[in-house]
C-alpha cells in the first residue's frame, strides 16, 4: 500500500480551492445555509483493520464476519473481495460461492472500537462540531475552523493523512456545503480518495446525480422512482414539490430540497457550547486605540454570523460579552461584562477599558460571548456593567 494519501484520484476538483465555499453568488440557492461540511468514512473499516493486523492478507480477498456453516453474514469485506460481488450483509455461504478463495476472519469488535476512538480523537483536533454516525463515519462542520487557512479541502486531506500515519488504514472524504452532498462526495472516490463539491458546482452536480445516491432512498422508493422514470436528481426537480409529495409522502419534501442540492440539517453535536469568539491577528500592529475601535465593526459582523450558525445547532443564551486584546509584546488582557446579546457599542466600551491597561500597539483583538448552561434562565440585566479580569473564557 502506498504511504501517500492519494487525494488526486479520478476527479481533478479534489484539489480545488474551496475558498469560495461561502459564495453568495446567484449560482447558490438563497434558502441554503452555506457551510463547509466534511464527511469522513473509513475504507472497508473492519477488513482494513484486519489487514493491518495481518499483512499477509493484503492483496487477497478478505471478509470479516460469521462463519459460513453457521449462517454467518459478511460484516465487511475488502475491495479485492468486492470485485467478486461480495458485499456487507451477504450470507457468508453465498460469499464463498462468489469467491471460493475468500479468506475470512471473525469480528474483533473491541479492536475496531479502540481504532475508532483514536480516529474520532483526530477529528477533534480540527473541530468541535462533530456528528459521529458510526464507528467509522462522521460529519464535521469546519465552517469556522481556522486550520489550513480555513480550507475544508486541506483539512480533509490532513485528517486523512493523520489517520493513515497513526493507524495505517485509509479514509475517504467528501467536502461540500451540506451533509447530503458531503456524504455523496465521500463515496465518489473511494477508497483512499476525496471529492470536493463547491457551492457553485452544486447545481450541475445534482442535476446528473443518480437517485440511488440519495441516502434514504431504499429499495421500495428506488423501484417507485424507476417506474416513474426518475433516474437523476434533475428528474426529481422537474417533477416538482407537489409531484414528489404525491408519490413519496413526507419524504417528498426532503427529496425536493436534495434535488436542488439543498440540505439545511445541521451537523448535530452532543457537546454543549460554553462560549463563542472571533479573533483577528493583524498583519501590522494597530498603533492606537482609534485604530482598534475601527476594527471592531468587521470582527463584530463575523461574530454575528458565527453566532447565527451556532444558534442553528443549539439553543444559546448569552451571559456575558468578552473582549480580548493582545499587545505588541504579546501581553494579553481580557475584559468582560454581563450581557444577554452581542452589542457593538458595548464591545467598543470594553475595548477602550482593555486598551487603557496597556496603552500600546495591539496585534490581536477578540470579541466573544459566554453562554449560560442549558435551561438556566437568561439574565435580566442587558448590559449590567461588572468587569472582571479573573477568569478569561477558554476560547478567548
Ligand atoms: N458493518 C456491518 N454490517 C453491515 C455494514 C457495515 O457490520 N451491514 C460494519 C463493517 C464495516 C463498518 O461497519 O467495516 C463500516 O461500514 P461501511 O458501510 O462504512 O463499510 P466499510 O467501511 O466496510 O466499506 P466502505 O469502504 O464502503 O466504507
Ligand atoms: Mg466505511
Amino acid at each position: 500500500m502506498s504511504t501517500d494519501i492519494d487525494i488526486n484520484k479520478k476527479n481533478d476538483s479534489a484539489l480545488a480551492d474551496d475558498s469560495n465555499a461561502h459564495d453568495t453568488s446567484d449560482e447558490t440557492n438563497k434558502n441554503d445555509i452555506q457551510r463547509k461540511v466534511i464527511h469522513i468514512d473509513m475504507d472497508c473499516f473492519y477488513a482494513a483493520v484486519e489487514m493491518r493486523e495481518n499483512p499477509n492478507l493484503k492483496g487477497k480477498p478478505v471478509a470479516v464476519g460469521g462463519q459460513a456453516n453457521s449462517r454467518g453474514v459478511v460484516a465487511a469485506c475488502n475491495y479485492e473481495a468486492r470485485k467478486f460481488g461480495v458485499h456487507s450483509a451477504m450470507p457468508m455461504s453465498q460469499a464463498f460461492q462468489k469467491c471460493p478463495q475468500l479468506i475470512t476472519t471473525p469480528v474483533n469488535m473491541d479492536l475496531y472500537k479502540s481504532v475508532s476512538k483514536i480516529i474520532h480523537s483526530i477529528f477533534q483536533e480540527f473541530t468541535d462540531d462533530i456528528e459521529p454516525l458510526s464507528l467509522d463515519e462522521a460529519y464535521l462542520d469546519v465552517s469556522d475552523s481556522s486550520h489550513c487557512n480555513g480550507s475544508a479541502t486541506l483539512i480533509a486531506q490532513e485528517i486523512r493523512q493523520r489517520i493513515f500515519a497513526s493507524q495505517n488504514i485509509t479514509a475517504s472524504a467528501g467536502i461540500a456545503p451540506n451533509k447530503f452532498l458531503a456524504k455523496v462526495a465521500s463515496d465518489w472516490n473511494k477508497p483512499n480518495g476525496q471529492k470536493v463539491i463547491t457551492p457553485n458546482e452544486v447545481k450541475a452536480f445534482v442535476k446528473e446525480l443518480p437517485v440511488n445516491a440519495i441516502s434514504g432512498v431504499g429499495k421500495v422508493t428506488a423501484k417507485r422512482m424507476t417506474e416513474l422514470g426518475l433516474k437523476t436528481c434533475g428528474d426529481l426537480e422537474k417533477l416538482g414539490l407537489e409531484g414528489l409529495l404525491q408519490h413519496f409522502g413526507s419524504f417528498g419534501d426532503r427529496l425536493y430540497n436534495y434535488s436542488q442540492g439543498i440540505d439545511n440539517r445541521p451537523v448535530e453535536t452532543d457537546w454543549i457550547r460554553k462560549s463563542l469568539s472571533v479573533e483577528d491577528t493583524f498583519n501590522k500592529d494597530l498603533p492606537n486605540l482609534e485604530s482598534c475601535l475601527s476594527e471592531i465593526d468587521t470582527i463584530y459582523q463575523e461574530l454575528l454570523i458565527r453566532l447565527e450558525r451556532a444558534r442553528q445547532k443549539q439553543r444559546l443564551s448569552a451571559k456575558s460579552l468578552v473582549v480580548k486584546l493582545r499587545f505588541n509584546d504579546f501581553e494579553t488582557t481580557t475584559i468582560q461584562m454581563a450581557g444577554t446579546a452581542p452589542d457593538k457599542e458595548a464591545y467598543k466600551r470594553l475595548c477602550i477599558d482593555a486598551w487603557q491597561r496597556g496603552q500600546r500597539p495591539v496585534r490581536l483583538i477578540g470579541l466573544g460571548l459566554q453562554f449560560n448552561p442549558p435551561d438556566m434562565p437568561e439574565q435580566l440585566s442587558l448590559l449590567d456593567e461588572c468587569y472582571s479580569e479573573e477568569k478569561p473564557p477558554p476560547n478567548l
